[in-house]
């Protein structure tokens, strides 16, 4: 029979469980609003990104709705500038891309939701997360969580989200690369990697969402890079909202992620907007670029 994502989450921690199941119920609300909260707002978030009205919307929600919850102590979402305070006596932090690739959002490509969880006050370095998820708006929207139990896939249905894959392992061998930023202004080294990967058959595939391009290196192995760049030494990813999260369930799955010089996990965070050059895959993708960068 199949699983539901509450039956899934039994063996889990209370609380946390109670929060992913929230987080998915938001996440639901979110992506049935896409089709009707259309257009720009005039406002621009903390990156200096023109903002949505589906983004700031979307921030808003989870905000209120974490708020009602009463689970989480503070927020931090790539669509404030500060930290915010939820509950004296909540029991989680939380850090949220309410809308990942909301560029995305008019040519209907791929978008989604992710999120970190730390009993840590934030900012702290990703290793401290206890769990981290990410809904994948795509032709079936798809929940994906990790609580440190494994990476483990759900299915939104008529009958909310059923399991459809416990513990994702990364395929071996990875056979596909998706990066972002001018070729132009890529590291040479770094240029020298991809080319290599070329020559080894490996096959571009880039979508420009985050969630969506680490979701497809999830199921079918290969290495995601937003890399540092020789306009942006920090590449682009931020560091709690994006680059954490998705380092954690990469190494749940049995894959590594590195800035370069090490697990992104390992870095110390100095604010909340920090940037990251980030590359998450196979593990042997990312031990052999470390050796070339
Ligand atoms: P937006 O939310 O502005 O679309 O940015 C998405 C993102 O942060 C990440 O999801 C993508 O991997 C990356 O930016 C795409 O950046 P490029 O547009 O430079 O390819």
């Amino acid at each position: 029979m199949t699983k539901n994502i509450k039956e899934h989450l039994e063996g889990i921690d209370k609380e946390l469980a109670s929060l992913i199941l929230k987080i998915g119920d938001i996440s639901n609300t979110i992506s049935n609003e896409l089709p009707y909260r259309r257009g720009k707002a005039d406002t621009k978030n903390v990156f200096g990104e023109l903002q949505l009205v589906i983004d700031k919307w979307a921030d808003q929600f989870l905000i209120d709705e974490l708020k009602k919850s009463n689970l989480v102590k503070t927020l931090a979402s790539e669509e404030q500038p500060d930290l915010v305070k939820l509950n004296d006596d909540g029991i989680f932090n939380v850090t949220v891309d309410p809308l990942d690739g909301s560029s995305n959002i008019e040519s209907n490509n791929l978008v989604g939701t992710i999120i970190g969880i730390y009993k840590k006050d934030l900012p702290t370095q990703g290793k401290n997360q206890i769990a981290a998820m990410y809904i994948l708006f795509g032709p079936v929207t798809t929940l994906i969580y990790t609580a440190q139990n494994g990476v483990h896939e759900f299915l939104q249905t008529k009958k909310g989200f059923v399991l459809r894959e416990e513990n994702i392992k990364l395929p071996e061998p990875g056979k596909l690369y998706s990066v972002g930023g001018l070729r132009k202004d890529w590291l040479p080294s770094f240029n020298k990697y991809v080319e290599e990967l070329e020559m080894e058959g490996f096959k571009l595939r880039y979508g420009g969402s985050f969630v969506g391009d680490f979701n497809q290196i999830l199921h079918y192995g290969g290495i995601f890079a937003y890399p540092a760049l020789n306009t942006k030494p920090n590449g682009k990813l931020r560091l709690l909202f994006e680059s954490n999260p998705m380092s954690f369930i990469i190494e749940q799955a049995g894959g590594a992620s590195t800035n370069g010089n090490g697990s992104i996990l390992e870095v110390e965070p100095e604010n909340i907007d920090q940037r990251v050059p980030t590359y998450v895959g196979n593990k042997n993708l990312i031990e052999k670029l470390e050796k070339m960068l």
